[in-house]
Order: structure tokens, then sequence, then C-alpha cells
């Protein structure tokens, strides 16, 4: 079994995990309540770079999903036993202290740490999402009841950043193919292009360009509307913490992580290929497709080994991060290494 005990964190912050593993209870979650994290100024980092020789042992720090959290902020009406979740992949699940502390959201800061103690200021209710572009229902939905219809589930995805890290997380959601279908868009629409919430004041990340916000992600449709791209709103049976994208992501999980855009405010069904933030800011080392793929390299690192976090050797990086057989008919006939 794998819990990373450190001693330097205090125990109250420790608790969730060793929480989650002995409930018998699952916890499910209202899409609302929101994480409690100090705010603090962030810290400059290089961007980008391979995660390579870092001590994966570094990752973590203080755990911000709200630990405190009044009990009626959730609710309790289905059965769940962690311990149990973590084999369903074959591999433990990463412990929610690295989940929710050891992130990439550049609105909050560049720095992995940077979102948990930034991400605070983010002010994810109310919070309306915008449809628009080749779509019969065009409109401005207020979140609450634009993702009511859909039944939460759960889903324990691999992730997989481009920078050789990886983590096992069970996230909570629905299908993103629920809200296309729900759009309706015309045949004309071949692409969706998904948006972050841009709004410097709430996101002090936002005030350096390091991206030309708002960060923008997208997807071909048929990519959307497979089964396994999801529509996170929460972790470990909680809502999502601010730093992991709250109160709504995306989930690719056959894709590098940067595909996975965060605090969604917006989707538009377009005929072209969108731009996506990090095929601009680096278009010779980021693809709209991003695709895992251990055998193509990224021009400053291999992708044939990444570090699971909370584990010390490197392991093998998977096709599609394992889920070749789901996905992989979506890009025959494509050279994988071209389209990357
Ligand atoms: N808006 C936004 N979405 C984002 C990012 C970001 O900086 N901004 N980082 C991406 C990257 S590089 C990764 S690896 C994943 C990380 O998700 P996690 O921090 O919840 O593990 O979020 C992705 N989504
Ligand atoms: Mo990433």
């Amino acid at each position: 079994m794998l819990i990373r005990r450190k001693k330097e964190i205090p125990s109250s912050e420790i608790t969730p995990y060793e929480v989650y593993l002995n409930r018998r209870h699952f916890i499910g979650h209202t899409a609302r309540a929101a994480a409690v994290v100090a705010v603090a100024p962030g810290l400059v980092a290089a961007c980008g770079t391979a995660e390579g020789s870092e001590d994966a042992s570094t990752a973590g720090g203080s755990a911000a999903a709200d630990p405190g959290a009044p009990m009626s902020a959730f609710r309790s009406d289905q059965e769940r036993d962690w311990a149990e979740v973590r084999s369903e992949l074959d591999e433990p699940l990463t412990p929610p202290e690295d989940v929710t502390s050891y992130t990439n959201f550049y609105e909050s800061g560049t720095g992995k740490e940077d979102p948990v103690r930034n991400a605070g200021s983010l002010q994810t209710h109310p919070w309306s999402i915008e449809v628009e572009g080749l779509v019969g229902k065009p409109g401005t939905y207020a979140l609450d009841d634009f993702i009511a219809p859909y039944p939460i589930e759960e889903r324990v995805y691999r992730l997989r950043c481009v920078e050789a890290w990886s983590m096992v997380i069970p996230w909570m959601g629905f299908p993103l193919s629920n809200l296309i279908a729900a759009a309706e868009p015309t045949s004309q629409a071949a692409y969706v292009q998904f948006e972050t919430l841009y709004d410097p004041d709430q996101m002090p990340g936002q005030r350096r360009r390091v991206i030309d916000w708002p960060y923008v992600e997208g997807l071909r449709l048929d990519e959307a509307m497979h089964p396994l791209a999801f529509m996170a709103t929460g972790l470990y049976g909680r809502p999502l913490p601010n730093q992991n994208g709250a109160p709504i992501r995306l989930v690719v999980p056959w894709k590098y992580g940067f595909k996975s855009i965060k605090s969604i405010v917006r989707m538009r069904f377009v005929e072209d290929l969108p731009p996506t933030s990090w095929a601009q800011i680096l278009p010779g080392e980021y693809g709209f497709y991003a695709n895992v793929n251990p055998e193509v390299s990224h021009p400053r690192w291999s992708q044939a080994r990444e570090r699971r976090i909370g584990k010390f050797r490197k392991q093998p990086t998977l096709m599609f991060n394992g889920y070749a057989d789901e996905v992989g008919h979506l890009y025959s006939g494509m050279d994988l290494a071209r389209y990357y």
C-alpha cells in the first residue's frame, strides 16, 4: 500500500487521505463547495520542462481539499471504499494530498505548488458557461442548470503530463458527450474549443503574460464525443479544489495533461482546427493532438518513461496512456509522429 507519510506535514493535513481510505461510505458532492486555501504571492518557475531528476518526494505539501468542509456540503447517497477503487486500474491511486498540491494551473502561478497557495481567490460560484458557434442551442448557461441533467459518475484515470510525470486520479463528473449532444452541433461543426476564465483579479498568474490568456484548448468533435472524454466537477469524492480546475474542467486521459483544460467558461463549436495555448506558445514542441506516445520524443526530452508521483522509479509510458484499445481507431491512417 502506498501512503507516503512525510514527517514535515502536520497530521491535520494528512488526515483526509486516511479518512478516504478508511471510510466505508462514498461521499458524493455538489459542484459547488469551494476549496479553502490561503492566498500567497506566487513564485516564478521555469515552464514546460521535464520532471526529470526532481525527487518525487518533493511533490505534495499542504492538502487543500478542504478537510474542514461541513458534511452538509456533500451528498452521501453512494457507498465507496477507496481501498477497493485503487485496484480498478491495477495501480494505486495517487494520494489526494499530491493530486491537490502538485498541480499545473498557470493562472495561479507557474510553480507546481503556486496554485494550491493562490487559487483561493478564484470565485467558482456563481459560474456560467457560454456555448457558441456552430450549434443549435447557443447561450449562456448557469453551471448548476447546465450540468444538472447528468448523473455524476466516477472515473479512475491515469493523467500523464507532457513533463513526464503522471498520477492516477479518481475523478467525479460526466461524459463530455452529454454536453455536446445538448448543444446540438450543426453538420459543419468539426472541432470544439474550450476556454478558461480570464480574470486577473481572481487569477494572479494572469497578470504575467506567460500565456496569451485566456488558456484555450480543443478537440476534434469525434474525440470530444468519445466516451472516455470527461467533464470533471470533483475528485476523491469531493468538489474539485480550485487548483485542480474548479468548478468544471476537461479530462482527456489519452492525451497529455495540457489538453485537460481547467475552469471552463466557454465552449465554441467551429469548422477549422482551433488555436490551443501550448501549440501557440511553442508550436515546435506541442501540437494540437498531443496524444500520449512513448515513441515520439518531446524535442527536449524522451517520452518513453514517466515518474508516477509518489513512486521512486520511473515506469514505461503506455501508448495513448494505456487507452489504445479504446481510442486508437480515432487516429487510424494518421501519422502519429507527424500529428503529435
Ligand atoms: N486553464 C488551465 N488548464 C490547465 C493547465 C493550466 O495551466 N491552465 N495546465 C494543464 C496541465 S499542463 C496539466 S498536466 C493538467 C494538470 O491537472 P491537475 O493539476 O489537476 O493534475 O491541467 C492542465 N489544464
Ligand atoms: Mo502538463
